[in-house]
C-alpha cells in the first residue's frame, strides 16, 4: 500500500516540479508576500536591498522593514543587528549582508529578532585557480568565469557583465567580499594594462555587492611585462616598477583589495632565485598596495625537494621570520600540513606565529575528493580544522580564533576558499558541490557555525518546494521528514565516507598521476619527485605502513605544541583517525577494537563503499521532492560514485595485499576488479 501511495506521490509530482538547472543556487525565486520597507537614506546599496526584500519576502504579508544605518559599537565591519522589523549596520554594505540574513532566517524558520552578527574575518575571499586562456586548475564547474581565450578576449559583452552580477550577488548572499580570479600559478600578463582593463571591468561589475578584486601575480612580472634584467626584491629598477603598477591598478580599480602570491612553490618564481627571502619579497608588495589600502597574501604552501619531511617544511621555513613581515602582509596557510588532502591534521603554522598574520585556505574544488562526480560536503572537513585545538595560548586556542583575531592580534583578519564555480549552467557541476561554496560562506562569516545548521539552510533553500503547488506546499512535515533529514544525514556523513573508501586511518596523498581523482598507491613513474607519489607517504613494505612522524621518525610532531605534542607521539593516544599520519606500523598492530591493523583498514574501505551505496538509497527515496533535472543529475554521479569508491577500494586493497600477503576478513566483500585492471585503466573524472 505504501508503495503504491509513494507511486502516485511521486506521479504528481512529475506533474508539478518544474525542471530547475540549479542556476539560482540557494537563491531560488519564491513568489513574495507584499512588505513594506523603508531606509534611513538613499543608496545603491540600500535600494538593492530593497529590492531583495520586496521580490523575495516569504515572512508575513504586510510587513513593514526599516532600513538603518547607523553607527552602534557591538557592530563590527560588515555586521548588522536584526531586530523588532529593523535592519540596522554601521555601513550599507552590513544593511545587504543583513538583509539576506533576513530572508534566509524566515525561509529557514529561524528568530528574527534580537539578532546580532558580526564577520568572523574582514576579508573573506574566494581564489579562482583561473587561467587567462579561459581553462581552469582543478575546476569542475565549466570554464572561467572570468577569462577566454581568442582575438575578443579582452572585450567584455553585456552577457559577461551579467554573469558577474549575479555571481557577486550570490556571494554576497553568504557574505563573501572578495574574490581574486585568477591562478596562484599566475600569468605575468595579467599585470599587463590590456588585462588590468578587463580587471576594471569585472570590478565595476562586482563592486556594488561588495566582492572586491584581487590578482595573484607571478613574481617575475618585472621581468616579463615590465621588461625588466631581474624581479630582485631589493632592486631599485624592481621597486620603482612594483610601486607604479600598484598606482595603475588603484587609478583604474579604487577598492582594489591586494595581491596574492605563490612564491618558490612548485616551480613558481619568487624572491629566493636572487636569495632574497620571502620577508624581503612580501613586504616589497605590501609597501607598494600599502598607500591604498591593499593587503599582500602570501601563501605558506612551500616545499622544496629534499629529503626533509614535506609536512614540516612551511613552519621551518617560515617560522624565522615571525614578526619581520609588514602589517599589511598575511600568510595564508592551507588547512593540513600537506596538500588538500581528504584528512589531515590542522597544520602547525596555526598560531605558531604570534607577530604575524595567518589566514586559513581550504579547497573548495574538489581536487582531492571525488572533483565534480563525488557528493562529498566539505563543510565537516573546514569545520573539523577550525575547531582544532592548536593549544597555542593554553586550551581553547582553535584554528579558528588563532585567525580570526579573538586570540592574537592581527590587523587584517582574511579567510580564503579555492573556488568551485565556473560557467556550468548551474556554476559548480555536481549540484551538491554548491554547498560547498554555501557552507565556505557561511564559515568566513560566522567560524563557529555547526555543518548540521548549515546543510540544514543549504537543504531548505535549494530544494525547498516553491510555493505555487498545493500538493506540495501543503507537505512541510512530510518534506521535513521524508527528504531534508535523509539528505543532509547523506551530507553529513559524506566527508567521513569519502575518506573511508580513499584513505583512511591517516593514509594520504595516494592519489594516481596528478589529476588527482582515482587510486594510485602504486604511482611512482622513476622521473617523477619521490614527494609526488604515493610511497613517499603510505610507505608500506612487508612489515607495515605509515609515515613515522614521531621522534624515531621525521619528527614533525615537535611542530605542535603541548599536549599535542605528546599525544602525537604516543600510538596509543593517537586519535585513529591520524594513526598512520604519524606512525608507521605492522600490519598485525593491535587496534583498540581488538582488530589487526590490516583488519581495521580493509573494514574502513567496506565502510566507504556501503556509506555510498546507502547515499543512493537515500536519494532514489528523495525522488518525489526534487524536479527531474537535478534528481537525475545527482542519481547519476551518485552511480559513478559508488563504482569509483568500490575501485578504490579494491585497488587500494590488493595492492597492499603485494606487500603483505594477507586475506581479506572473511565477512568482507572480495574485490570486483584485479589490481592488473584497475592500474591499466585507473577511473579518470569525465569532464
Ligand atoms: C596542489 C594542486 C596544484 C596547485 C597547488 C597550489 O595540485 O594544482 O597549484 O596545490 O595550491 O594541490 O599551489
Amino acid at each position: 500500500m505504501k508503495s503504491i501511495l509513494t507511486f502516485i506521490t511521486a506521479l504528481l509530482c512529475i506533474g508539478t516540479l518544474k525542471a530547475e538547472n540549479g542556476y539560482d543556487l540557494w537563491l531560488r525565486k519564491q513568489p513574495a508576500n507584499p512588505v513594506n520597507v523603508t531606509a534611513s537614506k538613499h543608496s545603491t546599496v540600500l535600494d538593492m536591498a530593497k529590492k531583495e526584500l520586496t521580490e523575495n519576502w516569504q515572512g508575513k504579508a504586510g510587513a513593514t522593514i526599516k532600513l538603518l544605518v547607523k553607527t552602534d559599537k557591538e557592530i563590527k565591519d560588515d555586521g548588522f543587528k536584526i531586530n523588532a522589523g529593523t535592519i540596522q549596520a554601521n555601513t550599507d554594505l552590513g544593511v545587504l549582508y543583513g538583509t539576506f540574513e533576513l530572508l534566509r532566517r524566515v525561509q529557514t524558520g529561524a528568530p528574527t529578532d534580537n539578532v546580532l552578527s558580526n564577520p568572523s574575518y574582514q576579508r573573506r575571499v574566494l581564489n579562482h585557480w583561473d587561467n587567462l586562456n579561459g581553462s581552469m586548475e582543478h575546476g569542475f564547474g565549466g570554464n572561467s568565469l572570468f577569462w577566454h581565450r581568442g582575438k575578443d578576449s579582452l572585450t567584455v559583452t553585456d552577457a559577461e557583465r551579467k554573469r558577474w552580477r549575479d555571481y557577486a550577488r550570490i556571494n554576497a548572499s553568504i557574505g563573501i567580499n572578495g574574490s581574486v580570479i585568477d591562478n596562484v600559478n599566475a600569468s605575468p600578463m595579467v599585470l599587463s594594462t590590456p588585462y588590468l582593463g578587463k580587471v576594471k571591468e569585472i570590478a565595476a561589475a562586482t563592486r556594488p555587492y561588495g566582492v572586491r578584486i584581487y590578482l595573484a601575480v607571478n613574481f617575475a612580472s618585472p621581468i616579463k611585462v615590465g621588461g625588466l634584467k631581474t624581479a630582485d626584491p631589493l632592486d631599485p629598477e624592481v621597486i620603482k616598477w612594483w610601486h607604479a603598477k600598484a598606482k595603475e591598478i588603484y587609478t583604474l580599480i579604487p577598492d582594489f583589495g591586494g595581491f596574492l602570491v605563490k612564491a618558490n612553490s612548485e616551480g613558481q618564481p619568487g624572491p629566493q632565485d636572487y636569495k632574497r627571502t620571502h620577508v624581503d619579497g612580501a613586504n616589497l608588495l605590501a609597501d607598494a598596495v600599502k598607500p591604498y589600502g591593499g593587503i599582500v597574501m602570501w601563501r605558506a604552501f612551500v616545499y622544496a625537494s629534499n629529503d626533509a619531511d614535506r609536512a614540516k617544511q612551511a613552519v621551518t621555513e617560515f617560522m624565522p621570520f615571525d614578526g619581520q613581515f609588514r602589517d599589511n602582509v598575511i600568510i595564508q596557510v592551507k588547512n593540513g600540513p600537506v596538500d588538500f588532502q581528504p584528512r589531515e591534521p590542522f597544520s602547525p603554522l596555526f598560531g605558531m606565529m604570534k607577530k604575524t598574520s595567518i589566514m586559513p585556505e581550504f579547497q573548495i574544488t574538489q581536487e582531492y575528493l571525488g572533483q565534480a562526480i563525488h557528493l562529498v560536503f566539505l563543510s565537516s572537513m573546514w569545520e573539523e580544522c577550525l575547531k582544532s585545538d592548536t593549544y597555542q595560548e593554553g586550551k581553547g586556542s582553535t584554528v579558528g580564533k588563532v585567525t580570526d583575531g579573538s586570540l592574537l592580534p592581527q590587523k587584517y583578519t582574511a579567510i580564503a576558499g579555492v573556488a568551485n564555480t565556473g560557467l556550468d549552467s548551474n556554476w559548480c557541476g555536481h549540484p551538491f558541490a554548491a554547498a560547498n561554496w554555501y557552507a565556505f560562506g557561511r564559515l568566513a562569516w560566522n567560524n563557529t557555525l555547526t555543518s548540521d545548521e548549515i546543510a540544514n539552510e543549504w537543504i531548505t533553500q535549494t530544494f525547498s518546494p516553491i510555493n505555487t503547488d498545493q500538493s506540495l506546499s501543503s507537505s512541510g512535515t512530510d518534506w521535513h521528514n521524508a527528504f531534508l533529514l535523509p539528505v543532509k544525514k547523506m551530507m553529513l556523513q559524506s566527508r567521513e565516507a569519502a575518506v573511508n573508501y580513499m584513505m583512511p586511518l591517516g593514509l594520504h596523498h595516494m592519489f594516481s598521476a596528478s589529476e588527482h581523482y582515482g587510486p594510485g598507491p602504486w604511482y611512482a613513474p622513476p622521473r617523477v619527485r619521490a614527494d609526488w607519489t604515493p610511497p613517499y607517504y603510505h610507505k608500506a613494505d612487508a612489515k607495515g605502513i605509515g609515515f613515522d612522524r614521531t621522534s624515531t621518525g621525521s619528527d614533525a610532531v615537535s611542530q605542535y605544541k603541548e599536549p599535542l605534542r605528546s599525544v602525537f607521539s604516543d600510538v596509543t593516544k593517537t586519535p585513529e583517525i591520524y594513526l598512520l599520519w604519524f606512525h608507521h606500523l605492522p600490519w598485525d598492530y593491535k587496534m583498540k577494537s581488538g582488530r589487526t591493523l590490516w583488519e581495521a583498514l580493509c573494514y574502513k574501505y567496506q565502510e566507504g563503499v556501503n556509506q555510498v551505496r546507502d547515499f543512493q538509497k537515500i536519494w532514489a527515496s528523495a525522488k518525489p521532492y526534487v524536479d527531474n533535472q537535478r534528481f537525475l543529475d545527482v542519481q547519476t554521479r551518485l552511480m559513478r560514485q559508488t563504482r569509483d569508491a568500490q575501485i578504490w577500494k579494491d585497488g587500494v586493497l590488493q595492492y597492499f595485499q603485494t606487500f603483505n600477503n594477507l586475506p581479506f576478513p572473511p565477512d568482507m566483500e572480495q574485490p570486483m576488479t584485479t589490481l592488473k585492471y584497475i592500474q591499466a585503466t585507473p577511473p579518470i573524472n569525465i569532464k
